[in-house]
């Protein structure tokens, strides 16, 4: 015969899915860049919380989505510590699994917004089995932080009501400023344009591939879509170019060769910081 040994009670403690509303969200907020702060006065507030790389996750419950924020980035470092101030402590209320990404274009050569995104959703797909990419620009504060940073049935606008628009959509089809795809509707339009060099059209762009696919857009309303934009100038390197505007007409022929499937680029660096993921890549600019 044999002896039973009684095992010592387990304390099972299994994580249950977050709500679908995050409850410590606080609505409307005041949202200001008067006050100068410095990096390590936010990696002092928010770095506790964090993983290397810019990284959090609940740790009570089991995130709705895992997000990838991916900042198309150079030269804007006073932005990025607003951005960081502002968007780590609304990200965790959100309750996101979510990593911060901040992809920055290697050189002096012309600014590509949309193939630096690109280039930031192939690098963290190498890094976490990601459901959801929300793309910003840097220079935005979300002021209502019901603005969930998630993806949705359709592609997501969230930057629906800015201040330098008077808190006003300035046209019906603008899908610039921060929006959300999941990977299966980012790769349906194969991914962002590679092609728009300079500033404007590439978000234009975006759209047309999105309405081409058969999606729609989903935004939320102007209330809890409200956004801060720090005021600046144009950058040196990022002249509006003249011919993105044109280019937008053949986008419905252009999109199935120009995007994911024809991205070329290369890693120079990654540095895992307290706050983000930093990405050097030269993303063979014109100069
Ligand atoms: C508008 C759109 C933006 C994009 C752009 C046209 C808004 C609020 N946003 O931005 O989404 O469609 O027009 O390309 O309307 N950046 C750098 N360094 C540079 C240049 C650009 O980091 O030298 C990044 C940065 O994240 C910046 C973004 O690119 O926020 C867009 O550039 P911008 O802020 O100069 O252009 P803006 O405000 O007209
Ligand atoms: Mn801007």
């Amino acid at each position: 015969s044999h002896i039973e040994t009684p095992m010592p009670p387990t304390k099972i403690t299994t994580l249950g899915r977050c709500p679908e509303t995050p409850p410590d969200l606080v609505g409307p907020m005041l949202v200001e860049f008067a006050s100068k702060r410095t990096l390590d006065q936010v990696k002092e507030q928010y770095g506790y919380a964090l993983q290397q790389g810019g990284r959090y996750k609940p740790s009570d419950c089991i995130a709705q989505q895992k997000v990838a924020i991916i900042i198309a980035f150079r030269n804007r470092h006073e932005h990025l510590i607003y951005w960081l101030h502002y968007l780590h402590p609304i990200l965790m209320r959100q309750q996101l699994d979510y990593t911060v990404y901040v992809i920055n274009q290697d050189g002096e050569g012309v600014f590509n917004r949309a193939k630096l995104m690109n280039a930031g959703y192939v690098e963290a797909m190498k890094e976490y089995d990601y459901d959801c990419f929300v793309f910003s620009d840097i220079d935005l504060v979300p002021m209502d932080d019901r603005n969930l940073y998630r993806c949705f049935d359709n592609p997501r606008h969230l930057a629906v009501a800015m201040d330098k628009f008077n808190f006003n959509l300035p046209y019906n089809s603008y899908f610039g400023g921060v929006s959300a795809l999941s990977k299966s509707q980012y790769l349906k339009i194969n991914g962002f344009p590679n092609t728009y060099w300079g500033w404007g059209g590439e978000d234009d762009d975006i759209y047309g591939r999105i309405v081409f696919r058969g999606m729609s857009i989903s935004r939320p309303d102007s209330v809890i879509g409200k956004y801060r934009m720090i005021k600046h100038n144009r950058d040196l390197h990022n002249e509006a170019n003249p011919e993105n505007p044109g280019k937008l007409r053949q986008t419905a022929q252009t999109m199935d060769k120009d995007g994911l499937n024809s991205l070329k680029y290369t890693v120079k660096e990654i540095k895992k910081d307290v706050l983000y993921t930093f990405i050097n890549v030269d993303i063979e600019a014109p100069i």
